[in-house]
């Protein structure tokens, strides 16, 4: 140690002082740990901003959907004449108009319009019962069935428990419609679509 404070205060470079060795190495563990954090991070801020741009993508084609089948349902009630009070129900009864004129009255001859129905059915497969019975990664859902002169057609599915309601205020009905699916991380979207008609009947 004299020998070294010697040197130093000769001018001379002293090399390898003792302790440096191993302050170098841990330096260099330190550099390593803190550059594989920060690259942990940058790749974590990645993955989760595709995971949120994936989200993103199946909400607005939910929102799509949804749009979309709620205002086909709104058209044809446009048109239409409510039968059965739907307060608050997921099960709307109507006659549609066709153009059919009594020629006596010269009035919209209804009686030639058989009944029209929208109601929510749980998906084949599914049970009411809190369980993915039909294990499509979906509880208790169901679908939209259009049913008229003994045909069902669906035109909806992935509508969740309580996904579809029919409000009635006056003359106005109030459609609400629901549906989910799961992104492509299989975490659960859902979107929702509020629709007012006053059927003109
Ligand atoms: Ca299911
Ligand atoms: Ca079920």
């Amino acid at each position: 140690m004299e020998m070294r404070l010697a040197r130093r205060r000769r001018g001379e470079r002293v090399e390898g002082a003792p302790g440096q060795a191993g302050t170098t190495a841990m330096g260099m563990v330190l550099s390593t740990m803190i550059f594989s954090f920060l690259v942990a991070g940058a790749m974590g801020v990645i993955t989760s901003g595709r995971n949120m741009v994936a989200h993103g993508v199946e909400r607005s084609d939910l929102e799509e959907r949804a749009r979309t089948v709620a205002a086909r349902l709104a058209r044809e009630l446009l048109a239409g004449r409510v039968m059965m009070d739907p307060a608050g129900g997921s099960r709307l009864v109507f006659r549609k108009n066709r153009g059919g004129i009594d020629a006596g009255t010269g009035e919209i001859d209804w009686s030639a319009e058989g009944p029209l129905v929208y109601q929510f059915t749980l998906s084949p497969g599914e049970l009411d019962n809190g369980l993915d019975d039909n294990g499509n990664g979906l509880i208790d859902e169901g679908q939209v069935d259009r049913i008229e002169g003994g045909v069902t057609t669906v035109i909806a599915t992935g509508i969740p428990e309580g996904g579809l309601a029919f409000t009635r205020n006056g003359e106005r009905i109030r459609i609400d419609l629901a549906l989910e699916g799961r992104d492509a991380r299989r975490e659960m979207v859902r979107a929702e679509t509020t629709r007012f008609v006053y059927p003109r009947n």
